[in-house]
């Protein structure tokens, strides 16, 4: 049973962040192969024409602070996604944002899900109903920063019988179409409140993954441009999805982009359950752009399993992958 401590908005901790859109280069397969599927071969074989693999790109740069010198590590399997930002319901969050890009374009941060005044919102738009105006947030330009604060209150997390912790997309939103095809795009997690350990995760799972299924049209819409992209990875060259045997495994997996992007990721090896009481029992996801879904596994049969979208255009253009469940 629910006690009242569930629906309080008491005050949690500041969570603060630093973080930088730079221009960078992205390497769609930093190995150069298909380390899936060889049609007359062993694996790995070469990337089939036509695809390019290396476009440039605009992403969130997690640094260690203010100074903006030392970049943080992310997980290898966390690809071209910005730093994961984390919240336990009560808490706030202060992003310093800095548009480090050289090009010349205004960049924001716009999240999902979490609460925000209109100068937080990061999104540049005009109200048709008064002259509201876009808030002082709605566009960094190169070379100025802007600190946005969010807060994760009750209607930012986990509703009564959700799973513990839940997934929130971030990004740019000055063009947004444009900004998020160029890579500014990451991942919020919010917790429920008194279910996270002191970094902001779940106790009750070992183990979260965050893949993101979106086709990058780095060519205009030239076919050897569409980049069929887990994480700006394709053809398996998405690493590190790795868990151990008996894990409490959650994924959150999320959808991008446009009327293409319908995307059916699938587990092989292992099912999940999908979504809150009563949860659904399946292999297959159901996104569409801008989908956010929770779906935990026990992570009990060992083995290198396919981790692919099941539309058949899709997988065939790159957006497959392993997981694998180690002893
Ligand atoms: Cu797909």
């Amino acid at each position: 049973m629910a006690s009242s401590s569930d629906y309080s908005d008491s005050a949690g901790v500041t969570r603060e962040y630093y973080i930088a859109a730079e221009d960078t280069n992205w390497d769609f397969a930093p190995s150069g192969q298909n380390l899936v599927h060889c049609m007359d071969q062993p694996a790995p074989c070469a990337i089939p024409k036509p695809y390019n693999h290396v476009f440039p790109a605009v992403r969130y740069i997690e640094y260690t602070d203010g100074s903006f010198t030392k970049p943080k590590s992310q997980p290898q399997w966390l690809g071209i996604l910005g730093p994961i930002i984390r919240a336990e319901v009560g808490d706030s969050i202060k992003v310093h944002f800095c548009n480090h890009t050289t090009l010349g374009s205004a960049y924001s941060m716009h999240p999902h899900g979490l609460r925000y005044t209109k100068d937080n919102e990061g999104a540049l738009y005009y109200g048709v109903n008064s002259s509201t105006s876009p808030g002082s947030g709605a566009e960094v330009h190169s070379g100025q920063c802007f600190d946005y604060t969010w807060s994760a209150d009750q209607t930012s997390g986990p509703s009564k019988g959700d799973p513990s912790s839940k997934v929130w997309w971030y990004h740019s939103h000055v063009e947004s179409s444009s900004d998020i095809n160029s890579g500014l795009l990451g991942p919020i997690i919010v917790t429920r409140q008194g279910m996270a350990n002191p970094d902001g995760s779940p106790k009750d799972v070992d183990r979260e993954f965050i893949t993101a299924f979106f086709i990058f049209n780095k060519l205009s819409g030239d076919e050897a441009g569409l980049m069929h992209s887990i994480n700006g990875y394709i053809f398996g060259n998405l690493k590190g999805l790795i868990a151990k045997n008996g894990e409490q495994v959650r994924w959150h997996v999320l959808g991008m982009g446009n009327e293409n992007d319908l995307h059916t990721p699938h587990w092989h090896g292992k099912t999940v359950l999908i979504g809150s009481p009563p949860a659904q029992r399946g292999d297959v996801l159901e996104l569409l752009p801008a989908s956010m879904i929770t779906a935990d596994m026990k992570a009990d049969n060992i083995g290198e399993w396919q981790y692919h979208c099941h539309v058949a255009d899709h997988m065939d253009a790159g957006m497959v992958t392993t997981y694998q469940i180690s002893p």
